[in-house]
Order: C-alpha cells, then structure tokens, then sequence
C-alpha cells in the first residue's frame, strides 16, 4: 500500500468519525440560528449596579409577579404555590396549581389565569382548576407553558416556549437554537389558534389596555415583538438586548414595557449558532467537558417604550446562582424575583423621563 492509499484512508476514517459525531446517536439536532448580536449602546446602560432596597419572602423561584385585581401583588413558586402579598406586607398562600406555575395574569372578571410549565393553561375558579389548554402530557398541543396576558374581551394570549423541549430543558433549546416556540389565542377551553410561531423561545407576554397591542419576548434572539392580536401582524420592536428577556410587564401607568434579563449574552456559545454542523461537534465536546463558563447573572431590567425606545435600565448585584425573569413596578418601588432565586428584591424606582 503506497503512502497516498494510507493516506485516503486515514483522511477517510477521520471524515467518518467527525460526521458520526455530528449526526450518530445522541447527537444535538443543531439549527442555524443567527440572533441579531448585543447592541453596545444598550449594553452601555448597564453601569453603576444598585443594591436592593430590601428582600422578602421566605420561599423560592418566584418566576412571576402580578398586581392583583384585589391591590395584592401575587407571584408563582418552585414548589406549585401561588402567594399573595397585601400592600402592607406579609404573603401567604393563595393556590396551588400541583405543577409549576410561571406565568400569573387576571381576566376582565378578576379570575386569575395561569401558565402552568407542567400542566398548561389553567384558570381559577370556585370549585378548583379549569384546563382551558392541557398539555402535551394530558393530549394537548401544549409542551413548555410559560407565559399569558388577558385581553379586555377575555381571550388570553399564551406563549408556548418550545414545542421540542418542556421545562427544565432549556439549555438544550438554547444550544440547539431550536425556533419553535408558539403564541396562541384561547377563547374558550379547548378552542384556540396560533398567532405566531416559529421564534426561538416565546417568553414573557403582556398587553397594552389602550391600544390592545400585544409585546412578546423572544429569548434566545433578545428581541421583542409587537403583535396585533387582531391581525396576528407582528414586527420586531427592540434588538440586540444585552440578555435573553425572560417576562415582561406593561406598566399602563408609565406607558413603559418592563424586560427582565435573567443572564447576559454567551459571547461563548452564540457565535456557534450559524454553524450546525461545528455545534454539532461542540456539543460532543461539551458532553465530556460540560458547558463553558455561563455568562454573569447580575439583576437586569430594561424599560421600554412601545415603540422600542430604552428609557431605564436597572443592574443589580450578580449575588445569586441566577438572575431576575420578572420586573415591575409596584407601590412605588421595582419589584424583581427570578424562577431560581430566593425570595424577592426592591429597587427604587428611576427617576427621569416618563411618558
Ligand atoms: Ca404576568
Ligand atoms: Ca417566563
């Protein structure tokens, strides 16, 4: 065998492995994904971090907080617990949902309305749960429930993350780069369409009261989009975040959209987004010597006009395992919790600009 067949040969093995790695057993469906980059301007705004006025709360991974029609503030745990918080102080239990409640929003007729991870949509009644959209466990089209708002006539507008990967999974989701999150309309149990589908993690979704325009965060392209419930017409109204924005609220006071940013951009592993077949091959690597270092997780909220304008940006301590997935502004301070943090965080409220 002369040296060039050896050669071939060996040059052969080498290609067959490297695609064995790629696409054999238990390799990483890798999409091409090309997230629009951080945009340095915004990332400018996160200076000068602020130490928390105060924390409370004896309980863990408060995914979501929202003010109640009752002037209580409610917000949804680790353990399946729903609590509520009197303006004075003091929470106590309000629910259990027995899954893992995210999102929390209050219909025209003040019930409450929950994007449960495990179970779905769920609405509060006098007797206990109604399933208004079951998840795929239960025969439903529902894989990772995470968030909604309820508009005036009552429908509610509901993100499904994922419809590859339920909770708990959603590292894979993002090394993938998977774009298949969903928004739904549900109008009645059961009975529902699709607004938008296709985006790299629907997250967070409130909605202006005034104009009934719907704003929905897209995670792992750290961007957020208005949607017109009405038309299912959507458009990108902010890009290039300097985090991956989990909830969002609209603060009707101020005109404001509040974005929380549980973790900044991974300069690491984005740039492996528009090559498949070398995340393919990274992800192998990351099998034998787990991930690279996650990037910081400080405190991060960003307000937003509805036109996508930034106007604050709150920095917090980077002194938990994880960041913030919920920002608003409740009696007169910011409120921030996060679905791995401890307990909940007030901050004061900026001052400056408001509409
Ligand atoms: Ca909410
Ligand atoms: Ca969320």
């Amino acid at each position: 065998m002369t040296w060039i067949v050896r050669g071939a040969i060996a040059l052969g093995i080498v290609v067959l492995l490297l695609l064995g790695l790629a696409y054999g057993p238990g390799a990483l469906q890798a999409q091409r994904f090309e997230p629009v980059p951080l945009d340095p301007e915004l990332d400018a705004m996160f200076t000068d971090p602020l130490e928390p006025l105060a924390r409370e709360g004896d309980f863990f991974g408060a995914e979501d907080l929202e003010p109640g029609p009752d002037g209580r503030l409610y917000t949804s745990l680790a353990d399946g617990r729903i609590l509520a918080r009197a303006p004075e102080g003091g929470w106590e239990e309000f629910a259990h949902t027995g899954g893992r409640p995210l999102g929390l929003a209050f219909g025209p007729d003040g019930a409450l309305f929950v994007a449960d991870a495990l179970k779905g949509l769920l609405k509060r009644t006098q007797t206990g749960w109604q399933t208004w959209l079951a998840d795929e466990s239960e025969g439903g089209p529902l894989v990772f429930t995470d968030d909604l708002t309820v508009l005036a006539d009552g429908s509610v507008i509901l993100t499904d993350a994922s419809r590859r990967y339920g909770y708990g999974e959603y590292m894979t989701s993002f090394l993938e780069g998977e774009q298949t999150g969903v928004v739904y309309r549900v109008t009645a149990p059961g009975e529902y369409t699709v607004l938008m589908e296709g985006r790299a993690f629907i997250n967070g979704v409130d909605h202006d009261p005034a104009t009934g325009l719907v704003y929905v965060n897209e995670t792992w392209a750290g961007q957020v989009w208005e949607l017109d419930p009405a038309s299912g017409e959507h458009r990108v109204i902010i890009d290039g975040l300097p985090g991956y924005p989990d909830n969002l609220e609209f603060d009707a006071g101020r005109g404001l959209i509040w974005i929380a940013l549980p973790s900044r951009r991974s300069p690491e592993l984005e740039p492996l987004h528009p090559r498949p077949f070398v995340k393919r091959l990274a992800w192998r690597w990351i099998q034998v010597a787990g991930l690279p270092e996650l990037p910081p997780r400080p405190v991060m909220g960003l307000a937003i006009t509805p036109e996508g304008e930034p106007v604050h940006a709150l920095l917090g301590p980077d002194d938990q395992d994880f960041g913030i997935t919920t920002i608003l502004p409740w009696q007169g301070a910011l409120w921030v919790a996060g679905l791995e943090r401890e307990g909940v965080e007030t901050y004061p409220l900026p001052g400056g600009r408001e509409r």
